[in-house]
């Protein structure tokens, strides 16, 4: 069949709901004008930048867990009716704000693909984001999404429509923050975590070719979940919660450049860029090389392309 990332429609979420301030509410935006989506068209593939959602609600400052977990639930299920509407042909670039943008992104593209089969995801995040509202210790939602999607902690989240995430086809690559609750809490459902020390020990390639194998065995498709601050915070500043230590940047491209083989590769969330923590645009620059590794041609279409138009006219990054 054709390639399936032909057709990539990028879907701005400008929501800092889940997080302590509002700078990733102006993520989208800012991508959009550091020229995102004219990189990706560069690869050579379709691409478009049709809609970017906003929050339904946005509750004021210090407002109670109650009214924040009902507007991010608010918010979710917008994204995931507009995910579960598009054409079967498309493929989504979600680009948020915060990632509890997240829970509407995964149950949406759970849905889509619901007729087929389940839905494998891989979490590339400094942090485990499977908090409930019960055992947060900051209150922030951006670090609930994971234990929602998977069917835990309160309705307003973990109740938006789609199926629920099985811990089984779910794993986390990066980490190296957490309180010891979400820990607990997915050693209990069985997810797999490749955290930051097996990355430095067996390599950012190898740890991703085994998380492949796990999201793709018993599914009809995954998705890709890219928290920015999965990143080394030296290089790359321009996130909420920044950790050292974290995955080099051109470690991450060339580990995703496994997915443009991937026929089974169904959608890809980029989330928690924070503009103001990015005066020179270097981190929006390295947001499309990200996109651009995941979702630029396959290397058979590319070598089609080259016979057809020369090759100097088609680089990959
Ligand atoms: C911490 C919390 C978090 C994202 C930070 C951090 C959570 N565990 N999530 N950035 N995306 O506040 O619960
Ligand atoms: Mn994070
Ligand atoms: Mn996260
Ligand atoms: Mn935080």
């Amino acid at each position: 069949h054709a390639d399936m990332r032909a057709v990539v429609q990028v879907i701005g979420v400008a929501s800092a709901l889940g997080a302590p301030g509002d700078g990733p509410a102006a993520g989208p935006a800012a991508l959009e004008r550091h020229g995102l989506l004219q990189r990706l068209k560069g690869t050579g593939i379709g691409a478009s930048w049709q809609e970017t959602l906003e929050p339904v609600t946005t509750p004021p400052a210090g407002a109670l867990m109650r009214e924040r977990l009902d507007a991010v639930g608010a918010l979710a299920q917008r994204v995931a009716d507009h995910l579960t509407a598009l054409a079967p042909e498309v493929f989504p670039l979600v680009i948020g704000g915060d990632h509890a943008v997240g829970i509407g992104t995964w149950r949406g593209v759970a849905s889509r693909i619901a007729p087929r089969g389940a839905l494998g995801l891989i979490w590339i995040d400094a942090h485990l984001d499977s908090h409930t509202e019960r055992s947060t210790h900051s209150g922030n939602i951006h670090g609930m999404p994971l234990a929602a999607l998977l069917g835990e902690g309160d309705a307003a989240l973990s109740g938006v429509a789609g199926p629920r995430l099985d811990p089984a086809n779910v794993v986390i690559i990066g980490a190296r923050a957490w309180e010891h609750e979400e820990h607990e809490r997915l050693t209990r459902l069985g997810v797999q975590v490749f955290d930051m020390a097996e990355v430095r020990e067996r390599g950012m390639g190898a740890v991703f070719c085994d998380a492949l194998s796990v999201v793709r065995e018993r599914t009809a498709g995954f998705g890709v979940s890219i928290d920015l601050d999965a990143l080394d915070a030296a290089a790359f500043p321009a996130v909420t919660c920044p950790e050292t230590e974290g995955i080099a940047p051109d470690e991450l491209c060339a580990a995703l450049l496994a997915l443009r083989g991937c026929g089974d590769f169904v959608a890809m969330e980029i989330v928690e860029y924070l503009p103001d923590r990015d005066p020179g645009g270097m981190c929006a620059d390295w947001v499309a090389n990200i996109a651009c590794a995941a979702l630029g041609p396959s290397t058979y279409l590319l070598r089609a392309k080259e016979r057809e138009f020369g090759a100097h006219n088609y680089a990959p990054l």
